[in-house]
């Protein structure tokens, strides 16, 4: 029905054959009788280009046909991972080409791990903007994502002694065979110099006189639907030298360090910055977020002037949507562009902007809160600073008319925030919230606690501003094309694949879920692919695991508030049951396998000691002969999203155990809980929207809830820990695991009036509640009925939905299907 490939390009088996063998020689320029894995991974992947290629340009050409309203996802990251399988099924020619290559000798599976992962992101923010990128194709709206060309993406992770290595991504080095280097695409992006300012015509006009330009060159990523014909695209920007030569450099003599200061525009985009925890107001971040912000805005300015006269209407044409506040100076920029390049007055050009921009909060952690110095930004981009402070001076004297002489909080809210020490910074969190007309939480309890915290006073001023979009995943790559068995099941259950881009339809499981004949299907299936699990894991740490244990995953960024360490407390704990136990009380005991995994940001040390202890604590428990099969714990290196596609379908139990209110959301909890795997958690993100679709039943809930959080943190100090946490924590300080002075820094922050996390006040919930997965999961049919209905319930969180809804409720935007072509 969507066979793209009806249109020039055939796609039967045999065109498939010789598109790739073309490929192999005239483009690798290898013999075509002769080619290794690598080389039949790239020409596959070309081949799926040209039909890519095909769709996007037919799709870019209607949208521009029919002058469709476009929406603009703007992100520092994007985590795409790999691209094959994803592309031959959503392009409709998995079979033929599985069979294509097959003819000629090639396993479609083991190309795919010749791929290497587009690792453009750190965490959740990052897969979240790919995930997006999915569904916006796949509802066929009129959407492109910008973002930044990484030369090198987040690090590769290795574990030695038990300690974070970060060895750099060399993810182009075999080239990257998905995109499309436009060298005539390409923009001036200036930094640093002066501004000055002419009468002209009566009015004011400013020039900038840039220190320094380089250049944004385009490299565009086509994105597949599923199940529709358009194609959209991620563009993403590369530094090069700036175009023209700056002779006088030249003319003064020193030719060649002339060339080298030029060639040093290219560090500009070479590398991802690997923290998602602190903003740290260094210069290159703030050049990287103005280069693709600044590259981005001249595009889409451009593309807009192409078929319009006059801006009148582009409020109705252009939607920007701002993935967190890192590109934020897309405001100033945008007022720049209409002020001093097309003599726009302040005035229109406001209302404009206004219209255009709505902003995600992902975070409330006042660490992640970006905080530019005046200084910087004066010097870096020193128009953007002048327009920022012009916008600051508007919103205050706003204020002051609504407000009177409330001066405190005036000054709370102003964009411009005068530091201790004499330092003033721009606050980019309230410019984002200014200047946008809408802005957004990223699921129901953190957009409450933006409302009631860090944006309260601009909720109180504004309220209609304020909306909540609960996060969702690509249900394509998170379970239809991850998990084939389960695929089937399904829809052989529903009786359609129509699923896959309806998730709600998923509830029709549950009248299945007592039935214990689709029981045993369900657990077969979930057994398929728990096997495929162990054994990556088995190969990846070394550690033979048994099939027949409950399999426990932690899978995510370190961070002290993701609470990596009450897991391991938990673990401490059973492990010290378990030796005291009787060979009796032995064999009640459910044997469990702990994976955990996850990458530290270089400079975060906490996270560094955690990672060390669970391999510490890992080589005591896996090496104990009193243990053997009945627990093990493994840390799993270099945890990305590919890994996570494999990981994820076998998974029986995972942890999203964060203390209550710091998780905005969380998006790995829908990943597992739409593979069947059960949850055990905090009421915290969007394990509390998963509870209600679930059922609180069908999940290990535990833990404070957020609003008892600031109590119990100023309590601390009088808190006297549960003996069991005590014990626990004691056994780490004795030494038992080894390195008892590196561990101590990790030990007093739980301990003596520290514990931010509140690790000891949840402590004892959480060891019942794990307690109570033991008990449950010797009971298989209710443990599998709960995983039934745990993807029964999990509808609500695809990505598609939260789309729908970003596209009614904020961008007002509506689909745009391309027609097929006969
Ligand atoms: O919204 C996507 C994702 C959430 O699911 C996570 O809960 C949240 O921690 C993450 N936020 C960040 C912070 N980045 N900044 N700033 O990655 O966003």
């Amino acid at each position: 029905l969507y066979n793209l490939m009806d249109t020039y390009i055939k796609n039967d088996v045999l065109s498939i054959e010789e598109s790739i063998v073309n490929h192999v020689e005239y483009t690798l320029a290898r013999s075509r009788y002769n080619f290794d894995n690598q080389e039949a991974y790239q020409a596959t992947a070309l081949s799926l280009r040209d039909r890519l290629i095909e769709s996007w340009n037919d799709t870019q050409q209607y949208f521009k046909d029919v002058d469709a309203k476009r929406v603009y996802y703007l992100s520092m990251e994007f985590l795409m991972g790999r691209s094959l399988l994803n592309a031959l099924n959503n392009l409709g020619v998995v079979d033929q080409y599985t069979e294509a290559l097959r003819e000629m000798g090639y396993q479609l599976e083991d190309l795919i791990e010749k791929e290497r992962d587009a690792a453009l992101g750190n965490g959740g923010l990052g897969r979240l903007a790919a995930c997006f990128l999915d569904s916006m194709a796949t509802l066929s709206l009129p959407a492109w994502g910008y973002g930044i060309r990484y030369q090198y993406g987040m690090f590769r992770q290795t574990i030695v002694d038990g300690f974070q290595h970060e060895q750099p991504d060399y993810w182009l080095n075999f080239g990257n065979p998905w995109e499309i280097e436009r060298l005539n695409v390409g923009y001036p992006i200036n930094f640093y110099g002066h501004v000055s300012v002419q009468e002209e015509e009566g009015r004011q006009v400013f020039k900038w006189n840039p220190g320094e330009t380089v250049a944004a060159i385009a490299y565009d990523n086509p994105i597949p639907g599923f199940q529709t014909n358009n194609t959209i695209n991620l563009r993403l920007w590369a530094a090069k030298p700036g175009q023209e030569f700056d002779l006088e450099a030249f003319n003064t003599g020193d030719y060649v360090q002339a060339i080298l200061a030029r060639q040093r525009a290219e560090t500009l985009s070479s590398v991802l910055y690997p923290d998602d925890r602190t903003y740290q107001g260094k210069e290159l971040r703030l050049k990287q977020q103005n280069f693709f912000v600044s590259a981005t805005i001249q595009d889409v300015v451009r593309r807009y002037k192409d078929t319009h006269d006059t801006f009148d209407q582009f409020p109705d044409k252009v939607a920007f949507q701002l993935n967190d506040t890192h590109p934020t100076i897309a405001v100033p920029e945008l007022m720049r562009v209409l002020m001093d390049e097309n003599k726009m007055g302040w005035t229109k050009a406001w209302e404009i902007t206004n219209k255009v921009f709505a902003f995600t909060n992902h975070t409330v952690l006042p660490e992640a809160l970006e905080k530019w110095p005046v200084s910087l930004l004066e010097k870096l981009l020193p128009r953007h600073m002048q327009i920022i402070f012009d916008i600051n001076w508007r919103f205050l004297q706003q204020l002051r008319a609504q407000l009177g002489d409330d001066w405190d909080r005036i000054g709370r809210m102003s964009i411009i925030e005068d530091g201790s020490g004499g330092e003033k910074y721009v606050r980019m969190a309230y410019l984002a919230v200014v200047a946008s007309h809408t802005v957004n939480g990223v699921a129901a309890i953190h957009s409450d606690i933006i409302r009631e915290t860090i944006f309260k006073e601009f909720a109180d001023l504004w309220p209609q501003k304020f909306q909540n979009k609960t996060n969702g995943v690509t249900p394509r790559r998170w379970l239809a094309f991850c998990n084939p068995p389960l695929r089937q099941l399904i829809t052989a259950t529903l009786g359609s694949e129509s699923w896959i881009n309806h998730l709600d339809a998923l509830q029709g499981l549950r009248e299945h879920a007592d039935d214990p004949e689709f029981q045993q299907k369900w657990a077969d299936v979930k057994a398929i692919a728990k096997s495929k699990a162990i054994a990556r894991i088995s190969e990846l740490t070394g550690v033979q695991i048994s099939d027949n244990v409950l399999l426990d995953i932690q899978v995510k960024r370190i961070h002290e508030y993701k609470r990596q360490l009450l897991n391991v407390l938990g673990i401490i704990w059973k492990y010290d049951q378990i030796k005291k136990m009787s060979p009796d009380q032995r064999s009640q005991v459910v044997p469990r396998v702990c994976v955990i995994g996850g990458k530290a940001a270089p400079g975060y040390e906490m996270a560094k000691r955690i990672i060390k202890l669970i391999s510490a604590v890992g080589t005591k428990i896996n090496s104990d002969p009193d243990i053997g099969d009945l627990l093990k714990l493994v840390f799993v290196p270099d945890y990305n999203v590919s890994l996570a596609e494999v990981i994820i379908p076998g998974c029986e139990l995972s942890q999203h155990i964060s203390t209550a209110g710091t998780e905005a959301s969380g998006t790995s909890n829908m990943k597992f809980a739409m593979n069947g795997s059960l949850i055990i958690g905090t009421m915290d993100g969007a394990n509390v929207e998963i509870a209600e679709e679930i059922g609180e039943d069908n999940m290990f809930i535990f833990g404070v809830l957020t609003p008892e959080v600031q109590r119990l943190r100023q309590e601390r100090r009088n808190f006297k820990p549960d003996s069991r946490f005590e014990h626990v924590v004691g056994l780490i300080r004795k030494g038992v695991f080894g390195w008892a002075d590196f561990f101590e820094p990790l030990v007093d922050s739980v301990t003596s009036g520290g514990d931010y996390y509140l690790l000891a006040n949840d402590f004892p919930s959480y060891i019942e509640a794990q307690a109570k997965v033991d008990e449950v999961y010797k009971d298989k049919a209710r443990w599998t009925r709960m995983s039934i209905m745990s993807t029964a319930g999990s509808g609500k969180f695809s990505s598609d939905r939260t789309i729908q809804q970003y596209a009614e409720e904020i961008w007002h935007v509506k689909p745009c299907h391309v027609p097929a072509t006969e």
